[in-house]
Parts: C-alpha cells; sequence; structure tokens
C-alpha cells in the first residue's frame, strides 16, 4: 500500500513502512520537503503495522541541506526542528538511507534517526561554514557525540564531504549496503534492527564521546591557532567551534540553545550573505544565455596539451585526476621528460600529504603520454594550446592543429590575455573550434577557469569547455576577447592604482598591508615577487624608467632570487618578507628624477583607489558584454585571485558600499586616479538611478 503526495510517499512492505522524499535537484529540505517529512512521518508512526520506518530519498542524492534560497527570509512552518523532533521522538525504529551528498540539513535529518546506512558511493558533510554559516539542526551537538569532538572539529570547519567508508569507521553510518540496493538494504537492515531488538538510539542521548575534550579543553585553543591564517577575516569558523565547545560544556539543550544563537546571527551576517550570494553565482556562471543545456557537446574521451611546461603539466593533472587520458606535446625530449617530472613530483608529495595512494598516482601518471610529434593529437577530442605568450607561435600551432586535428576537436588556448579571435583566424577551416581556456597556476590547484568566448566560437566548442571545465572540478566563467579577459584586466586596473601611488608617497608594503587587511591573500607588490618582476622584462630593452625595472637591473628578480620589492630572509626554516631600504632608495629616486614630492596617503585612500578601480573596470566590463553579469566577475575574482568569498566580490563589494558613495569618491579622488582613468558611464548611471550590481 502505497500513498504519495508531492514530495513524500509511503509503501509498506511487509512490518517496514519506507518514507520516499522528492523534491529535485537535490531533495533540499523546502518547506514542501519539511512538511513531506512531519505528515509522513506521523502517518508511518500512527500505522500500526508499520514496525520500523526507512527514511529515504529520490533522485541523485539524499537531503542535501536546508534550501538556502528560503534564507533571509520570513521562516516558512514547519520548522526542521519540527520535522526532526517527528524522528527522534518516534516509538518506532527510523533508518536514514543516505546515497548521493547527505548534507548540512540533510545529515543532521540523518543525525535524529536511530540508525544509519549508506552506499559506499556515498558522502556525508556538514559544509555550513561554506556558507558563512554553521549547522543550525543540531549538527554541532549530535556529530561530536557520534564521532568525537576533534573528527567534528576538523570535519565541521573543513565543510568536507566525507566518503562513507570513512563515515563507517567513525560511526556515522551503521552500515554499508550494496551499491544500487539501498532500499532493500535499507529495509533488511531495520528488519535486523527489529529482530535483535535493538534500542531506539538517540545521538543526543550518549556524551562519552565529548568525556575527552572536557579532560582537555586545550584542544580548542590549538585548533582556533592552527586555522588562523585559513579563518582570517571569517566570523563562521570561530562561531562553530563555541558551538562545539558548548556541546563539550553544556547539556544538550543549552547546546542547541547557543547554536541557535550564534546561526541567527550568521545568517543576518553580511558575510553569510556574501558567501551564499558566491555559491549561486558560481552557478549562475554556468549558464550562457544563448547556449542552451543541451547544446551537444564533444565527448572528451582524449586531450591533447601542446607544452609540458609548469601550466602545460598542471593542465595535464586535471584531466588525469578524473581518469581522462592525456598527450602532452613537446619540441623537446628535455622538456618532454622535464615535465612529465614535475608532475610526478607533484603527485607524490600530494601522496605524501595523504591525498592519493601511490597506487592511485601510478594510476594517474599511466594516463600522461608525451610525444615530440603533434601528429599525436590526431585522435584528441580536446587540445589545449600551453605554450608561451607569443602570438605568432600560437598562430604557429593552430595552424598546424587545423591540419592534424579530428574533425569536432574543440581547440583551445591557455593564453592569458593575448587575442582570442586572431588565434583562432590562424585555424583558418574551423575558428568555430577554438575557444580560451584561460587556467590560472598553479593549474592543478586554482579552481578558476576563464573560458573565452571568440567571435566566431561555436555553442559546441562553448558548451565543451563549460561542460569539461565542471568534471575536472573547475569553477568556470565565460569571458569575451579583451586585454587579460575578465581577471587580469581587473588586475591592471588595480595595479595602476597602486603603482601611481608608490610614486606619491606610499611604499609597496603599505599598499600590501592594506590589502591583506581587506582579506586578500596578498597585495599587488608581494604577488609580483611571488610571480617573478623578471617576467617580460629583458636586460636589452631596460630603460630603467619604472621600480620594477631597475630593481631587475639590480638582479633583484622576487622571492626567487631573495630580493625584489622586499628582502627576503628565511628565519627559523620560514621565509620572510622584509620592507626594503633599496626599493625605498629606486622610489626616492624616481620622484626626484619626476620632480614629485611625498605626501602621506592614507589607508582608506590606498584602499578606495585600489578596489574602486577595480570596480569601476568590472563596469566597463560589464557594459561591453565582456562578462555576461556582474556575478561572474565575482566568480573570477573570488576563485582566481583570492578575494575574501566573505566580501561576496568586487561587485557585491561595491553594492554593500553603496554605488553612490564609489562613484562620489572616484570623482573626489579625481585627477588623482591618473591620466588613464575614466569613469564608467554604466556605474554612473546605475549609482544615479539607485541600482545595484548583484542585489
Ligand atoms: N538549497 C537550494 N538550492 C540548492 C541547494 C540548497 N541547499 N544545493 C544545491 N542547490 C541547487 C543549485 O543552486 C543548483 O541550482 C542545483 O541545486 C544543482 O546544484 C540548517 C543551515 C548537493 C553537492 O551547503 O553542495 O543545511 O543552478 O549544480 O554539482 O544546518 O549542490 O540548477 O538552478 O551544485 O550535483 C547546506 C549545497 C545548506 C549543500 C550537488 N547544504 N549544495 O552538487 O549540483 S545550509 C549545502 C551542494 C544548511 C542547516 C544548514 C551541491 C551538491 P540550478 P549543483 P551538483
Amino acid at each position: 500500500m502505497t500513498t504519495t503526495i508531492p514530495a513524500r510517499s509511503l509503501a509498506v512492505e511487509g512490518d517496514i513502512g519506507v518514507l520516499t522524499l522528492s523534491y529535485p535537484p537535490v531533495n533540499a529540505l523546502s518547506q514542501v520537503m519539511r512538511e513531506a517529512i512531519v505528515e509522513g512521518m506521523r502517518e508511518a508512526n500512527a500505522n500500526p503495522a508499520v514496525k520500523a520506518i526507512v527514511l529515504i530519498c529520490d533522485g541523485r542524492t539524499f537531503l542535501a541541506g536546508a534550501d538556502i534560497t528560503e534564507f533571509g527570509k520570513p521562516p516558512k512552518a514547519p520548522s526542521l526542528r519540527e520535522a526532526q523532533d517527528q524522528i527522534e521522538g518516534a516509538s518506532k525504529p527510523v533508518i536514514a538511507a543516505i546515497h548521493g551528498t547527505a548534507l548540512g540539513g540533510g545529515l543532521e535529518v540523518a543525525l535524529c534517526c536511530h540508525y544509519r546506512v549508506a552506499v559506499p558511493s556515498a558522502k556525508c558533510g556538514l559544509p555550513e561554514v561554506h556558507l558563512g554559516l554553521l549547522p543550525g539542526a543540531g549538527g554541532t551537538q549530535r556529530l561530536p557525540r557520534i564521532v568525537g569532538v576533534e573528527k567534528a572539529l576538523d570535519m565541521i570547519l573543513n565543510g568536507s564531504h566525507v566518503p562513507a567508508r570513512k563515515c563507517l569507521e567513525m560511526g556515522l553510518v551503521d552500515a554499508l549496503v550494496p551499491e544500487g540496493e539501498l532500499r532493500a538494504g535499507a529495509i533488511a537492515f531495520a528488519r535486523t534492527v527489529l529482530a535483535e531488538g535493538r534500542p531506539l538510539r538517540r545521538v543526543r542521548d550518549n556524551d562519552d564521546k565529548l568525556l575527552a575534550a572536557r579532560a582537555h579543553p586545550e584542544i580548542f585553543a590549538k585548533v582556533r591557532q592552527d586555522n588562523a591564517r585559513k579563518f582570517r577575516g571569517f566570523p563562521a569558523p570561530e562561531a562553530n567551534i563555541q558551538c562545539i565547545e558548548a556541546a563539550v560544556n553544556l547539556s544538550f539543550d543549552e547546546g542547541l540553545a547557543t547554536e541557535r544563537r550564534l546561526f541567527t546571527e550568521l545568517v543576518a551576517g553580511t558575510p553569510s550573505i556574501a558567501q551564499r550570494y558566491a555559491f549561486f553565482a558560481e552557478r549562475k556562471a554556468t549558464k550562457i544565455p544563448d547556449v542552451p543545456d543541451d547544446t551537444p557537446t564533444a565527448r572528451v574521451a582524449k586531450v591533447g596539451i601542446i607544452g609540458a611546461g609548469t601550466m602545460g603539466g598542471g593542465i595535464a593533472m586535471n584531466f588525469a585526476n578524473v581518469g581522462i587520458p592525456v598527450v602532452l606535446v613537446e619540441t623537446q625530449q628535455a622538456a618532454l621528460d622535464r615535465g612529465l617530472a614535475v608532475v610526478r613530483k607533484n603527485y607524490e608529495n600530494s601522496a605524501k600529504r595523504g591525498r592519493f595512494t601511490t597506487e592511485q598516482v601510478e594510476q594517474r601518471m599511466d594516463l600522461l603520454t608525451g610525444s615530440l610529434q603533434m601528429e599525436a593529437l590526431a585522435d584528441c577530442d580536446l587540445v589545449i594550446e600551453a605554450v608561451f605568450e607569443n602570438m605568432a607561435v600560437k598562430k604557429e600551432i593552430f595552424g598546424k592543429l587545423d591540419r592534424i586535428c579530428k574533425p569536432g576537436a574543440v581547440l583551445a588556448t591557455n593564453t592569458s590575455a593575448l587575442d582570442v579571435n586572431e588565434i583562432a583566424s590562424a585555424a583558418t577551416s574551423r575558428p568555430e573550434a577554438v575557444v580560451g581556456m584561460h587556467f590560472f597556476s598553479p593549474a592543478n590547484v586554482m579552481k578558476l577557469l576563464e573560458v573565452v568566448r571568440g567571435a566566431k566560437t561555436s555553442a559546441t566548442a562553448l558548451a565543451t569547455a563549460m561542460q569539461i571545465a565542471k568534471k575536472i572540478g573547475k569553477v568556470a566563467a565565460v569571458s569575451g576577447v579583451c586585454p587579460g579577459f575578465i581577471g587580469n584586466r581587473i588586475l591592471a586596473a588595480r595595479s595602476a592604482q597602486a603603482q601611481a601611488m608608490v610614486l606619491e608617497g606610499a611604499m609597496p608594503w603599505d599598499i600590501d598591508q592594506v590589502l591583506y587587511d581587506f582579506g586578500l591573500p596578498m597585495g599587488p607588490f608581494a604577488m609580483s615577487d611571488l610571480a617573478g618582476l623578471d617576467i617580460g622584462w629583458s636586460k636589452e630593452t631596460s630603460k630603467g624608467a619604472t621600480i620594477r625595472e631597475r630593481l631587475c637591473e639590480m638582479d633583484r628578480r622576487g622571492q626567487k632570487n631573495g630580493a625584489g620589492y622586499y628582502d627576503y630572509a628565511v628565519v627559523d626554516g620560514t621565509r620572510t618578507a622584509q620592507p626594503s631600504e633599496v626599493t625605498r632608495g629606486i622610489i626616492r629616486d624616481l620622484m626626484g628624477e619626476q620632480g614629485k614630492v611625498a605626501r602621506a596617503i592614507g589607508k582608506e585612500e590606498i584602499l578606495e583607489r585600489c578596489v574602486y578601480a577595480m570596480v569601476n573596470e568590472g563596469a566597463k566590463i560589464l557594459d561591453e558584454g565582456i562578462a555576461i553579469r556582474a556575478s561572474d566577475i565575482d566568480v573570477v575574482w573570488v576563485n582566481g585571485y583570492g578575494w575574501p568569498v566573505y566580501r561576496g566580490g568586487p561587485m557585491f563589494y561595491a553594492d554593500t558600499v553603496g554605488l553612490p558613495t564609489v562613484v562620489a569618491r572616484l570623482q573626489a579622488y579625481g585627477d588623482r586616479m591618473g591620466p588613464g582613468f575614466t569613469l564608467s558611464p554604466l556605474l554612473e548611471r546605475m549609482a544615479a538611478e539607485g541600482k545595484s550590481f548583484t542585489r
């Protein structure tokens, strides 16, 4: 007998009631789903034929958490707490049957069940910290009671999706059932529970796992210290830690009250609003208005990469990591060998950190082959050119690809700034197959992929690039063709202000400090030292006209040779950057030669000129149609340049400040913004009209 209403159905199989929930695409705990749980549990509890209940979900995953779209709006009954109480207070055993990802509120619902089973491919997590939140439905109180405080701290503060096997080891799930047989396996487990007369086990009733932490409160100080740098500027991690401390030190209900109070504070705060915005912005960036979701795409079974340097090797790792074979093409055997050796070293380092087993390293390396012949690319479905930034070389390569590659192959360039349309013109018979795929270094680590759409790029080529980006775990955003695309063009706007200000009286370390304190991982000068000041510089052509050129002429090439804008020393084994009197002297000389007199530049001016110049450039990028939407610009800067996600991105931040304020400040700086600066008409218009980019 089955009763089915929207979102739920209850089937009685013998003495087991199977309550199936359904709310595509990810079974988020919307109001409909909460109601389905409350009503479904009432029905199952009231049915005398039902001796135990299996809670299972339709579709691709178990409950994936609260419905994030409901946050910030008036709550709608029933609450998640009411749904959980129906489960935890049931008069018969409730077994959660988990597949896909049981996340956030979804896992918190499962923790209210008396038992949990999962298929091996399932994962469980409490990733609320990534939304600037904390598990607000008892997760901070129940998880430590199951897995212990240290594992709970790790899981909650990293928001990790823990594979089912590890969940079994931790006691988070009670049994694994065969893949594809979740329903039958859960029913069998329920029958075992009944046959063995197992109790209605409530997580809240058992504090045993908390005792160790009670005896060692210092673990909380340690976790704070160990993560200070990673959590800098984020309010949520500290709130999560306080909730888990409450679990250790207070009663269950007092701990729940602490959790509710801190959740309520976080959910209303700008950092969480920004992080939730970023979550949806990443997903919105995959939507291309004139490229429908059902656009045919090339099946990428084999990838070719031209250039086995740092970028080519890093790019190759992305595909090997998901089981796609790669052929790397180089011109010299030594370069090819060196490239593959670097890749192996990267994998072995990851293995040392426990990320891969040695077997997995070999599996990945077996997928990487090399060749000195471009003809080896003939059977590749996607070819990515990753040679140095020289237009003539790239055009020569694409001319050859045009002759060698099979029909339907997508031809991508990893250029970080060059004109993709000009490169495409070299692939004379198929410019529509050419697309930019701008990876960020280190390509096997950085999440962002700028997918650059040329004037002739076909919908298929574009859709293929976006699809493969998701498969290799990248966050992709589409850019039109312009110098620097979205990210580097905005970076250049910021650099122009930073470079100008060091010739007006601010020191590089002053500017870096302001941007570091704002939340960026490092400022422009530290970034230049890290990348190397001599990129694009040559002794022969150097004119000594800029600070950078003079530093290079003094062989101060950045971190790599111990001196750049900063002096680098190794103190207690760690490299430290110190302000340099050499750099200060170069700045003084240059200002003297240019007849400039230093003035004091305050932190506010430094921040506003750098950040609002970025916003202004973003508005131009939007106005020119280089970016499809403002949130794509934010996706680029959060995922490619370390913009603090709790500030949403440059465009979200501008809305937080208020566009009228941004415009007024830029106008107040006037000529100080430099001769190359012009106010974006779109920005000015939107400010005047009281509009916002992202709200
Ligand atoms: N709420 C609303 N919509 C969601 C959603 C959610 N929780 N999760 C996903 N979506 C939408 C998403 O925007 C996209 O929409 C579609 O579903 C597919 O998502 C009280 C407070 C589950 C691993 O943080 O991690 O519970 O673009 O493209 O790659 O303590 O979605 O199609 O219109 O990402 O297969 C905690 C967030 C919430 C999980 C699936 N839960 N979601 O990945 O699909 S807070 C999360 C994910 C909470 C409680 C707290 C992933 C996924 P559209 P997708 P996917």
